[in-house]
């Protein structure tokens, strides 16, 4: 069951490992510009459109004769492959010569871990691939040196229409971040941050215990965490719950005081664009002052749990099992780490609720970058639309009429599932736009208990027969699709559009490589002490100063250089 919940989240996910590890050197940051427009893609459409191109081309047409493509990638030791195939002959390579004319060449493969530093010896010595992935700043470093060859050609006359409509699902975000100079110097990996979005969840069934109505308003919401911590809603006669759930780490997907934050118009850990276009750091907003003030509040009350800033979100996931909490900010796919707490105490139900907001404005959910990584083409390269080609036929493939689970997405063998999407040299997401629409579909289906009006959802087809099944018979095996079911139609009905703020950068800059350990912990330390009491509330603003003092201002200052080189 718990394979099963997560299954969603692999489709979008991590199918992108290989791209991914390649990638996360110390953790690149993901954001995006929501206000940057692609002026390379959009203009290109246009122009094809007008005709300028004469006849369309063909996003698959093979390459006579074929041609030889030399390629570095990540692998890992622990992939296993359908008998009789290798990282050197599978079905993707195969089906790139057969149907492309494209035949791979590994110049050099590495290990996930040491793919990193391998390419930035290739980069050093002048020796580079010609098709490669490529991390955020590796991608400036290149873009800078003038090594990348311009896809923007290629792009616009080989992408499908598909292609397209998957690129920009973002708002083109993760396009510009390729886009250097008007030039577009590398595919993005898209994905669909929308999926981030923290949502309140609530314990319904200590509500109806204690005669509360479901939440409307945050300050329902404050007065529901008091009344879990006051008034014995596990019914044991101790005084041994309490509001909103926290952990030690303060940010990520479980127990979060994002969601809060959020409620407050604060956008921590976050890019945030002002209105002259200039980014900030979204922990420093004063905003984020008066959030903690409420939480220094609540703690002082014995709303939040005395010990939170030594206890990582595993432990809290045991003490919400435990009977301690009603109340946490987090993803909408929470349930899966509440159904453990579902199975050991009968009744307990959850359900979630949209952030509120402090004063009526509504709120926004703050989420990461919509590019994960980059694929690029080392300049001089003589045949770049390969990469384009290699794209269309994966979106085909995976995300697209040809969706083909059984051979190029999964292989079932002996039992096993071997994943033979991640063999893709050039691989994609879906972005926010086509995971939106999904759950549209999905939404329609469920209503009109109609499976086949799923259609062409790219995601979230799994759900349909969960949510149906636990429709009629509440069987816990499908409560965890179901409840993160119930999370989706809230962030569908909350956070699309200009309510999701999507961070205005992904990359990691020279200082934030030398300083964010740092900066990260002076972060989170003071945020705790001033939850905790330890220290006033005014001790936030001393933090401002001292995150710039200590590299923040840098850093500020190379991110914005960066964007603006990429106007
Ligand atoms: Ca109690």
């Amino acid at each position: 069951v718990k394979k099963r919940s997560f299954h969603f989240l692999f489709v979008y996910i991590l199918v992108f490992t290989l791209v991914n590890s390649a990638c996360s050197n110390g953790g690149e940051k993901a954001a995006t510009q929501t206000n940057i427009a692609s002026p390379s893609v959009s203009s290109a459409g246009e122009a094809s459109e007008n005709g300028e191109q004469g006849k369309e081309s063909d996003p698959f047409e093979k390459f006579d004769p074929p041609i030889e493509i030399h390629v570095a990638r990540a692998v890992d030791q622990a992939w296993t492959y359908p008998q009789g195939d290798s990282i050197d002959n599978n079905i993707w390579y195969r089906e790139y010569e057969n149907l492309l004319g494209i035949k791979v060449v590994h110049d050099w493969t590495a290990l996930a871990g040491e793919y990193n530093r391998k390419l930035n010896v290739s980069i050093a010595s002048g020796s580079l691939p010609e098709v490669f992935a490529v991390s955020a700043s590796q991608l400036k470093q290149l873009a800078d040196a003038g090594q990348l060859e311009d896809l923007t050609g290629a792009y616009e006359k080989y992408a499908s229409e598909h292609t397209k409509e998957l690129q920009q699902g973002d708002g083109g975000a993760a396009l510009a971040s390729a886009t250097f100079n008007g030039k577009l110097l590398a595919i993005p990996v898209v994905n669909a941050p929308f999926f981030e979005s923290n949502l309140i969840w609530v314990r319904t069934d200590w509500l109806k215990k204690l005669n509360l109505p479901e939440p409307k308003t945050l300050e329902d919401v404050f007065r529901i965490a008091e009344a879990f911590t006051k008034q014995d809603p596990d019914g044991d006669q101790k005084d041994d719950t309490y509001g909103i759930a926290l952990n030690n780490y303060l940010y990520g997907p479980i127990t979060s005081i994002t969601g809060l934050a959020n409620a407050y118009h604060a956008y921590p850990q976050t890019w945030v664009k002002d209105e002259n276009g200039k980014v900030g750091y979204g922990s420093l907003q004063p905003e984020m002052k008066q959030m903690l003030a409420k939480l220094q509040e609540m703690y002082k009350d014995g709303q939040l749990d005395k010990e939170f800033g030594v206890k990582d979100s595993n432990k809290v996931v045991e003490e919400i099992a435990a009977n301690k909490f009603g109340v946490a900010f987090g993803a909408f796919w929470n349930p899966a780490v509440f159904v453990d707490a579902v199975r050991k105490n009968p009744g307990m139900e959850w359900k979630s609720f949209p952030v509120y907001s402090i004063d009526g404005a509504p709120s926004k959910a703050s989420v990461g970058f919509s590019a994960s990584g980059y694929v690029a083409v080392r300049k001089g390269t003589q045949h770049p639309e390969a990469v384009i080609k290699m794209l269309n036929l994966f979106e085909e493939l995976v995300h697209g009429s040809r969706r083909d689970e059984g051979q190029f997405i999964t292989v079932e063998e002996d039992g096993n599932s071997i994943n033979t999407s991640r063999l893709a040299i050039v691989q994609s997401g879906v972005s926010n736009d086509g995971a939106i629409q999904s759950i549209k579909l999905l939404r329609e289906a469920v209503e009109n208990n109609d499976q086949s009006l799923l259609k062409d959802a790219l995601t979230a087809t799994d759900f349909y027969e969960p949510i149906v099944e636990y429709r009629n018979s509440q069987n816990i095996e499908n409560w965890t699709m179901a409840k993160q079911y119930q999370g989706l139609e809230v962030l569908l009905d909350n956070y699309i559009g200009d309510r999701l703020l999507m961070t205005a950068f992904g990359g990691q800059t020279q200082t934030t490589t030398e300083k964010w350990a740092t900066l990260d912990k002076l972060e989170k330390e003071t945020f705790t002490k001033i939850i905790m009491g330890a220290v006033s509330v005014d001790e936030f603003d001393a933090f401002v100063g001292n995150w710039n003092k200590l590299g923040g201002e840098v850093i500020l200052r190379e991110i914005n250089d960066w964007l603006d080189s990429q106007k």
